[in-house]
């Protein structure tokens, strides 16, 4: 199998997590997104990554492709009892609006509109708390896929709070404690390769944004 990827998205993280939680031999290709290559537009749908190549054809989508690798391999991330898979899928699309929002505060032109996405990603977060308990992760000691999802999201907020003092997780205890277990899971580390946060910070300069004035405000 082969994962065409992207070395920034968190849509492709969670494909290559659960590559690894399933210990599933694969190849990645990076590509770059802003220069797509012309064998990547002819069998991307979207003319977006993730795409997982197999020998019976292409399949494209975090999800999809997610599903995918956990029903063809032994055993299954997900939980047994179909209400609660039912309601890990229902957090894992609340967890792609978290992912828009993060992108609405990266890019935030000005203070004010700076300051209302980071209240919506605040709020979400809040959300979030009202779904965790006292396991290590989501709902469980093991990890499950929902959490491919969450690791993702919580990366950005390592980078973030090099240039942002206010925490966006000071009213969400277990939230916290969920993002801080995530970040020592082996899958999850290795998700992205070890210049990724540069490479973060590039993309965010290049934004004509408030976020890349703080991080320049840093650096002089
Ligand atoms: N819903 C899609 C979202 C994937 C997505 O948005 N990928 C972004 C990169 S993170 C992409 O390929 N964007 C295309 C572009 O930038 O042209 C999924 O879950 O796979």
């Amino acid at each position: 199998m082969e994962l065409v990827s992207f070395a920034l998205c968190p849509y492709v993280q969670r494909a290559i997590i659960i590559l690894d939680e399933k210990q599933i031999p694969h190849n990645r290709t990076y590509i770059d997104l802003a220069n797509k290559p012309d064998w990547f537009k002819e069998i991307s749908p979207l003319g977006k990554v993730p795409l997982l190549q197999t020998e019976q054809g292409v399949l494209f989508e975090s999800a999809v492709i997610g599903e995918y690798l956990d029903e063809v391999t032994t055993g299954s991330l997900h939980p047994k009892n179909a209400f609660e898979k039912a309601r890990h899928r229902s957090w894992i699309e609340f967890g792609s609006t978290i992912l828009a929002a993060i992108a609405g505060f990266y890019s935030a032109p000005d203070h004010q509109s700076f300051q209302e996405k980071r209240a919506v990603i605040a709020s979400k977060f809040e959300q979030l708390e009202t779904q965790l308990g006292e396991t290590d992760y989501f709902a469980s000691d093991d990890f499950q896929f929902i959490d491919a999802v969450y690791g993702p999201i919580f990366r950005y907020f390592d980078t973030f709070e090099l240039f942002i003092s206010d925490s966006f997780f000071q009213s969400t205890v277990r939230v916290q404690k969920y993002r801080a277990k995530l970040s020592e899971r082996p899958s999850v580390i290795q998700a992205v390769s070890g210049d990724y946060q540069n490479r973060l910070i590039d993309f965010l300069l290049k934004k004509n944004s408030y976020l890349a004035q703080l991080i320049n405000q840093k650096a002089t």
